[in-house]
């Protein structure tokens, strides 16, 4: 699949390559967003997938109004690794949150230190991780409200509009919060740092910054993503473990039974994400998470489908950031606990 002219390049510059590791639901969303908002020529775009060859795969997505795209996909397989991630400018991750440092455990020491490298899951953590395992590749992590659903392993269809924030990891912003904490995925400042001045490549350039920013419906481009994202976490903390529990929708929320919970565990976050020096204000904090229970009413969380495929979920990087993030600094988080505890207990009841 080849895509739109990348402005910044000169003739006798190659192709850029975009790859997109995770066929889920918000992978190939994003893969028909790339494919469909530019069609001209100078960038290619392929899918990193698990099996051993590559090969070529037809996807079906259907949009809101129920049109229905197809594309045939470049899927690289193992075989292609080698020759292909040299190649890729910018890697978009879309695999779970679980899945994230596993994933590119394998495929960062395959990239070109000229690699950009985009995180586009629900929770935080694993940024934490990938920024220790990077060798010279930017980082940007993103955030989407988009609702996309399969309706079978390669047609996706939208369920829900909404907004994508992106934005460069300022590895040097978290430079004082973490610098004295050693815990598994205790963040290397120094390291990063030195980096980051080593290498002008180190933030997303403007091209692929574009094409990102037109590509996505509602994308927007943010200099502070980690407010962004604690922001998003404030919502999947009150929605997501509690739908998956209680099996409902996320209109459901709204019922007065739920309201307690819901600010304890909000509460917990605001604390623990201002010990981080990310300052969340309580009232319009709620206000969000309960304008997202109004206009996702009628959805199921994605926690809520997880359990019922009887599928891990991602309470690690949710509910179980902000209580790990809160014994770095003493800070008690008993009702994410709590949260965290319940959704483990239903995890090993399918999982044993
Ligand atoms: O992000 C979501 C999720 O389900 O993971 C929300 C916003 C809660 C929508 O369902």
């Amino acid at each position: 699949m080849t895509l739109a002219k990348d402005p910044t390049a000169t003739s006798s510059a190659r192709l850029k390559q975009i790859s997109i590791v995770g066929a889920g639901a918000i992978g190939q969303l994003i893969y028909h967003q790339l494919s469909s908002a530019v069609n001209a020529s100078s960038v290619s775009l392929n899918i990193i997938s698990r099996a051993q060859h590559s090969k070529q795969q037809k996807l079906t997505f259907t949009d809101l109004n129920n049109v229905e795209s197809t594309y045939i996909a470049e899927l690289v397989g193992q075989d292609d690794y080698g020759q292909q991630l040299p190649k890729t400018d910018l890697l978009i991750v879309c695999v779970k949150a679980y899945q994230v440092v596993a994933a590119l455990k394998i495929l960062i020491p395959m990239l070109s230190s000229h690699c950009h490298i985009l995180l586009l899951h629900n929770g935080m953590g694993p940024h934490l991780d990938v920024a220790n395992m990077l060798k010279g590749q930017s980082l940007t992590l993103g955030t989407t409200s988009q609702g996309a659903l399969k309706q079978s392993a390669w047609h996706t269809k939208q369920t829900g509009k909404g907004i994508t924030q992106l934005g460069t990891f300022n590895t040097e912003s978290i430079f004082n919060s973490q610098s004295t904490v050693n815990t598994k995925n205790a963040f290397h400042p120094q390291k990063a740092f030195s980096q980051q001045r080593a290498s002008k490549q180190r933030v997303l350039p403007e091209s692929l910054k574009n094409i990102l920013l037109s590509a996505i419906p509602h994308s927007q481009w943010c200099v502070d993503i980690l407010t962004m994202l604690w922001q998003k976490l404030a919502i999947n903390v009150a929605i997501n473990p509690l739908t998956a529990i209680h099996h409902c929708h996320n209109g459901q929320l709204a019922d007065e039974q739920y309201r307690d919970i819901i600010t304890a565990v909000v509460i917990e976050l605001v604390n623990v994400a201002k010990a981080e020096h990310i300052s969340l204000a309580l009232p319009a904090i709620l206000d969000k998470v309960y304008q997202v229970i109004a206009l996702t009413a009628a959805n199921y969380s994605s926690m809520h489908q997880d359990v019922q495929h009887q599928r891990t979920t991602e309470i690690d990087a949710i509910n179980g950031f902000v209580v790990q993030m809160a014994k770095r600094h003493g800070i008690a988080t008993p009702h994410n606990q709590q949260l965290v505890d319940h959704i483990k207990h239903l995890e090993l009841q399918y999982q044993r």
